[in-house]
């Protein structure tokens, strides 16, 4: 029996010193839960994705690989505004693109001669990935890094093994000369090279390749194998959003058919490997940096919503902010960035206290977790929590607040993870609040609620 066919009703178990019903474990295939690092990639809840290099002086999205290494002159460039910006608004890790499709390499790589090392930057002698990873470091965020497959300027590209040792030799370049990556970042794209010759991909090398070089990274991709794509750029995770999956429906990155989209958007209930979704979105509508879009950056308020439907539907926020031509974040973008902070320390800044929490079995199935408000509230968000590191267990979940007599639901939801937020109805202030769990789908485990009263 696997565990979508076993949705198990029983008692929950909170917190430690709690009558632990003892359920015998009656699924066949043991519960999915991350690693080490999947754990320290999920606590960071926000990071910053920098997209930055050649389309950021032609004004382009995608470049064609035919750029003038000449264009890349970012004079200004100061990659600790770019650490600071995302420090201050209380981000966490930075991912940059070593090289997007054009083929451009924030890095002097012995690969190519198309490189920063022939532009005009620092006289032909400088490398943003340096600068980037010491800035980090600087300012103690972790460092990720972006390395398009698909090359529109390396003459191997569609000649599959030839490029295939290029990607590596690239890969090994940024994994062995700036010490710790906490994340690498593939996207799955593959389009044609010279003369309608396609590029073969070999994702198992390349993986390998990771985990040798750098074992605590997490590997990011559609098929992960660590975290996966969350299937849209409109900064929406699913709901459901499990962080399980079945491997084979999403297997190399890139791949398209039936099932993939709700794969990555929902993860799989019943799925055997812990695969969590990334929500990568841009601040801006294009992903690159264009002075056309000065007056289209994401306001404080749809911020905040991003939040909501990434962080607080179980999922990581990987927020892109482009640097401009000068090398820096735009004005405009920064203090959209600590508005965000600050509406978010207005929003989480002060929990309702909770106390006295009491577990019940429920007699219909089920199980609940009652608290006492330490003076009677009117709480407009709910954040839950599962201890991911137990896996994920929470199916289905009822939110309800109580004066003293009657429960009234606030709010319910499917999967929780390692957060859910949830909106709450307003009403009378309430005394007492209950999660009624009414689903899981493994032996129950402890589940943690905040209450926030700002609206
Ligand atoms: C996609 C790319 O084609 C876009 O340019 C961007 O880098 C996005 C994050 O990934 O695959």
């Amino acid at each position: 029996m696997d565990r979508r066919s076993f949705v198990q009703a029983g008692a929950l178990a909170v917190a430690a010193g709690w009558p632990l019903p003892r359920w015998p474990r009656r699924t066949a295939l043991p519960l999915a839960r991350p690693s080490a690092p999947q754990i320290a990639w999920q606590r960071d809840e926000l990071a910053m994705f920098l997209h930055f290099g050649v389309n950021t002086f032609t004004d382009r999205e995608w470049g064609d690989g035919k750029e003038a290494p000449a264009i890349f002159d970012p004079a200004g460039l100061d990659a600790r505004q770019w650490a600071r910006t995302a420090k201050d608004a209380g981000f966490r890790a930075m991912i940059l693109t070593a090289k997007h499709h054009d083929g451009f390499c924030l890095w002097p790589s012995a690969t190519t001669r198309h490189s920063v090392a022939s532009s005009p930057w620092r006289g032909g002698a400088g490398d943003v990935v340096r600068e980037f990873v010491d800035a980090c470091s600087a300012e103690g965020l972790r460092a990720g890094l972006y390395l398009s497959p698909w090359d529109r300027n390396h003459p191997a590209y569609g000649d599959s093994p030839a490029y295939n040792d290029v990607y590596a030799a690239q890969l090994t370049e940024l994994l062995t000369r700036y010490g710790p990556v906490a994340e690498v970042w593939f996207d799955g794209a593959n389009g044609e090279g010279p003369n309608g010759r396609r590029q073969v991909y070999d994702w198992q090398r390349v993986f390998g390749l990771v985990r040798r070089l750098q074992p605590d990274a997490v590997i990011f991709s559609d098929a992960g194998p660590d975290v996966r794509w969350c299937g849209n750029e409109r900064g929406v995770a699913g709901d459901p959003n499990w962080s399980t999956v079945d491997p084979r429906v999403v297997s190399f990155p890139g791949q398209s058919g039936p099932g993939v989209e709700a794969a990555l958007q929902n993860g799989h209930k019943d799925g055997t490997l812990w695969r969590p979704a990334e929500v990568d979105v841009s601040i801006r509508p294009g992903w690159f940096y264009h002075p056309a879009q000065d007056g289209r950056v994401r306001t404080v308020e749809n911020l905040v919503e991003l939040y909501f439907t990434s962080v607080g539907r179980n999922s990581k926020l990987l927020l892109n902010v482009p640097p401009t031509r000068d090398g820096l974040i735009h004005s405009v973008d920064a203090s959209r960035l600590s508005g965000f902070r600050a509406r978010r320390a207005e929003l989480f800044g002060a929990p309702v206290k909770l106390r006295r929490p009491a577990f019940r079995p429920r007699q219909k199935g089920g199980a609940q977790i009652e608290w006492e408000l330490e003076r009677p509230a009117q709480p407009r968000i709910a954040r839950l929590a599962e201890n991911i590191s137990r896996g994920q267990r929470v199916a289905s979940y009822r939110l309800e607040g109580s004066q003293g007599g009657r429960w009234q639901e606030l709010a319910s939801g499917s999967t929780i993870g390692h957060a859910k937020l949830d909106r709450l109805a307003s009403g009378p202030p309430i005394r007492r609040v209950r999660v009624v769990i009414e689903e899981w789908i493994d032996q129950p485990e402890p589940v943690t609620l905040q209450l926030f009263e700002a609206e």
